[in-house]
């Protein structure tokens, strides 16, 4: 046991942060030419949404408070494979500012990671406490099952506390970054724009034809003809079932709508099962130019 590591397991300790700097720095941290396209954006993203969608409202376990992703078992779920990148990029502002929480690292980097690339300010406290051991690791059955439809996706996000509104204009970050055959089995970018936060997960959901990936991977979908863009089993549910088409029909023609309510739910969702100091300021940080 190291004391180092308990740096930030007090209440008050993220009061010594100034978070200011800890976006820049992040911010810092995106681009590198030599990773995937371009940008640590995306995975921030996806670390940010997986260390904090393990919430169940029913046992109110789980969530980012804690940050239980980065211990093993949780870390070695498969559906947070490749999420190490992610932690590891991470870890140097983690010694930099030995106060901040880690549940509090990997949301903000959520943060940045959706408004440097272009999508809307998203609402964010401090406040997150390492305050969790391996044992309070969730089980493996909280996130979504890509190969599954949308009573499955219902059930994990309902679990979560979310509607189907919300869910569906979460599921929109698949406009960014891409499917990694070396992570969870499916492969390729969903658009042609992956480091750009934009409404295009439900343009190119509605407007292309999607037909089964001609390989030997797990089932998934290409569009006709170009092969080049892909989608899950489960992004298919947000155009066959009906209530969730409705609203993937609004993000289409309405970017504007699709950004006001990702930014309500993902902040929201970043938030599930923390317990926040009253006085915990709501940042809305400026995107950098
Ligand atoms: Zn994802 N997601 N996701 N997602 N996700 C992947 C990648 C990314 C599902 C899913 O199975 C997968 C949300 C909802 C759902 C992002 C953000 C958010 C991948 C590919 C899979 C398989 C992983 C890989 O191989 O690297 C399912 C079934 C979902 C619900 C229906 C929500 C909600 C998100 C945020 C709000 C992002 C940004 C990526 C791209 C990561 C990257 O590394 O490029």
């Amino acid at each position: 046991f190291s004391s180092g590591a308990s740096a930030a397991s007090t209440e008050d300790s993220w009061r010594k942060v100034n978070f200011h700097n800890v976006y820049k720095d992040i911010a810092a941290l995106l681009e590198d030419e030599s990773y995937d396209d371009g940008s640590y954006g995306p995975v921030f993203v996806r670390l940010a949404w997986h260390a904090s969608g393990t919430y169940d409202v029913g046992s109110k376990t789980g969530g980012s408070n804690g940050a239980t992703i980065r211990f093993s078992p949780e870390a070695d779920h498969g559906a947070n494979a490749g999420l190490g990148v992610a932690r590891a990029r991470l870890e140097p502002l983690k010694k930099k500012y030995p106060h901040i929480s880690y549940g509090d690292l990997y949301t903000l980097a959520g943060v940045v990671g959706v408004q440097e690339l272009g999508g809307p300010t998203v609402r964010w406290r401090p406040g997150r406490v390492d305050n969790k051991t391996k044992e309070q690791c969730t089980p493996d059955d909280r996130l979504p099952d890509a190969a599954q439809g949308a009573d499955h996706v219902r059930a994990i996000f309902y679990r979560m506390g979310f509607d189907d509104q919300e869910i569906a204009a979460l599921v929109g970050a698949h406009a960014l970054g891409r499917c990694h055959s070396t992570r969870s089995g499916y492969e390729g970018p969903w658009n042609a724009s992956p480091t750009a936060f934009t409404n295009f997960f439900y343009t190119e959901l509605l407007q292309n034809t999607w037909v089964p990936k001609k390989w030997s991977g797990p089932f998934q979908f290409v569009d006709k003809p170009t092969g080049e863009f892909m989608m899950l089993p489960a992004d298919l549910a947000f155009r066959t079932d009906p209530v969730f088409r409705r609203h993937a029909e609004r993000y289409a023609a309405d970017q504007d709508a699709f950004f006001a309510d990702f930014a309500k739910a993902f902040s929201r969702l970043l938030e599930l099962g923390v317990s926040f100091p009253a006085d915990a300021p709501v940042y809305e940080f400026k995107a950098l130019d």
